[in-house]
């Protein structure tokens, strides 16, 4: 069992390279985890309730539910523009989930963990959170949020507040653990914890100010607080109180993918909400960091987003881009976004390592074996090294580590062709041995390729009728007799 999450995005504008980041690697691994023949559930979304949606169809001139109508739409378009598989497509205004929303917030008003009292504070509306002094910035003497760069909105009002603080032993002790993925986050927040302690969170709105989102079960003067409705649609996703055997069956292997950004309320606010519901918590939060321009994270404040249609649009469809962003994915590290180093990933891994030898050994094969190309011994060092990658691409994925993985294939194939220019199958009267072992070296890279480009895998498959194996049946020198048909070229390369 696979479940695996992304951040459900606020559709207040369309996606850019950032979310499909994200959401390209949850992808990946969702096909990854299909490939190895588990049953695999991958949930992505919108986030459309709160003040920032209001306030952004309020600019449109549109009412909220006009604007998430058409922009849930676009985001749907995006994904299926970049081949994301998803199983479902939550959006926080479905009908189950504003039922979970409603029960989980009677459960937790019944346990008395939630409680009315005053509430006062500097808000960030892009965040949709308030910030506490020591958290924000002064730019002349004004208090500013520290990631939009922007004024913070003073608020005052009676509220609503779920007793977060209680859980702060709780929340230390499991950050201690290794449910955050790579740990040195969770370290990050740990920190942040015996520095300020933990105090309840407002999880309420009077409907006066922010009238778009669940009502409160309990007083219907109240819309529920975004973040605390946006955290539910993993369970809804699961199917908890709506469908008890999808719930048993999934929940407990789910994966959140989410960006550094929004590491606290994905470990201390969701962790402690799903402790106050009794739901165990989930089996790993993987956490990447960002994709930056000019020094700065890529998103709509900082006027410095790359447009995905753009991207799809210089490297000719969802595989090239698909492939970049995978190949400099990293957990760790910002990384700079530059159309050089795109350029030259795409040119040199997709158009010249793997595209130039599918094309030069279909070429061969149709030209001196007529296509048929029956078994034979693989050379013995491309067995070698096609057995190590197999274990390295197995052992890197597994770490989401899945540049490491594309690396490790781009060696495998370097080599391939190193072994053509050293053999010249194209001098020889029968070169069955030589070309049969470029086959099955194609044949696995291109298994191992296809959570990352599911296109031109499919092509090679085609071309070469393949048989579409997991990567558990993929033996290699397994093959009886390729049938080669046809020579396709992959990748077109970009002008530089
Ligand atoms: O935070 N680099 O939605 P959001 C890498 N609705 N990843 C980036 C990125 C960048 N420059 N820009 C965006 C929200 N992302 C909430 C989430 S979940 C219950 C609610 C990605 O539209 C990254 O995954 O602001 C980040 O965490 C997410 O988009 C934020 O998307």
């Amino acid at each position: 069992m696979f479940y695996i999450t992304t951040p459900i995005y606020y559709p207040n504008a369309p996606p850019h390279i950032g979310h499909a980041y994200t959401t390209v690697f949850a992808d990946v691994l969702a096909r990854y985890h299909r490939l190895l023949g588990d049953d695999t559930f991958f949930l992505t979304g919108t986030d459309e309730h709160g003040l920032k949606l209001q306030k952004a169809a309020e600019r449109a001139g549109k009412s909220p539910k006009e604007l998430v109508d058409e922009m849930s739409e676009i985001y749907k378009r995006y994904w299926k523009m970049l081949d994301i598989s998803y199983d479902r497509f939550i959006r926080t205004t479905d009908r189950d989930h504003e039922k979970v929303v409603k029960d989980a917030l009677n459960i937790l008003y019944k346990k008395g963990l939630i409680y009315k009292a005053k509430y006062s504070g500097y808000y960030c509306v892009d965040c949709e959170k308030f910030y506490s002094p020591g958290e924000y910035e002064i730019v002349n003497g004004k208090p500013y949020c520290p990631i939009h760069k922007k004024p913070l909105e003073w608020i005052e009002e009676d509220t609503y507040y779920f007793r977060l603080s209680s859980f702060e032993d709780f929340i230390k002790e499991v950050l201690r653990s290794d449910i955050v993925y790579p740990k040195f986050y969770a370290g990050e927040i740990l920190g942040k914890l015996e520095k300020e302690g933990l105090k309840d969170v407002s999880i309420a709105r009077p409907k006066e100010r922010v009238s778009w989102g669940i009502s409160l079960p309990f007083d219907q003067e109240y819309t529920t607080y975004v973040w605390f409705d946006a955290l539910l649609n993993y369970i809804t996703g699961a199917g908890w109180g709506i469908d008890d055997n999808k719930f048993r069956k999934y929940w407990p292997s789910v994966h959140h993918v989410i960006g550094k950004d929004i590491l606290w309320f994905h470990t201390v606010i969701w962790f402690s909400m799903l402790k106050a519901l009794d739901i165990p918590l989930p089996r790993k939060v993987i956490v990447h960091a960002y994709l930056i321009n000019r020094g700065l994270k890529i998103g709509k404040s900082s006027g410095n987003v790359v447009a995905i249609e753009d991207l799809i649009e210089r490297y000719q469809d969802s595989d090239g881009v698909r492939y970049i962003l995978m190949r400099v994915f990293n957990l760790s590290k910002d990384i700079d976004v530059s159309t050089e180093l795109f350029d030259s990933i795409y040119n040199s891994e997709l158009a010249d390592t793997f595209g130039n030898l599918v094309r030069r050994v279909g070429i061969l094969a149709i030209k001196k074996l007529n296509g048929n190309v029956v078994r034979n011994k693989v050379d013995q060092n491309l067995m070698k090294k096609l057995n190590i990658s197999i274990d390295r691409y197995e052992k890197s994925m597994d770490e989401y580590n899945v540049s490491q993985a594309l690396e490790t294939i781009m060696d495998l194939l370097r080599e391939a062709n190193a072994y053509i220019n050293k053999e010249r199958p194209w001098e020889k009267d029968d070169p069955s041995k030589e070309l049969y072992s470029l086959l099955e070296t194609i044949r696995i890279a291109t298994i191992l390729l296809m959570p990352v480009i599911p296109r031109a895998s499919e092509k090679v498959i085609d071309a070469f009728d393949l048989k579409r194996e997991g990567i558990k049946e993929m033996d290699v020198g397994s093959v009886e007799q390729f049938n080669v048909s046809d020579a396709p070229i992959l990748f077109k390369k970009v002008k530089t």
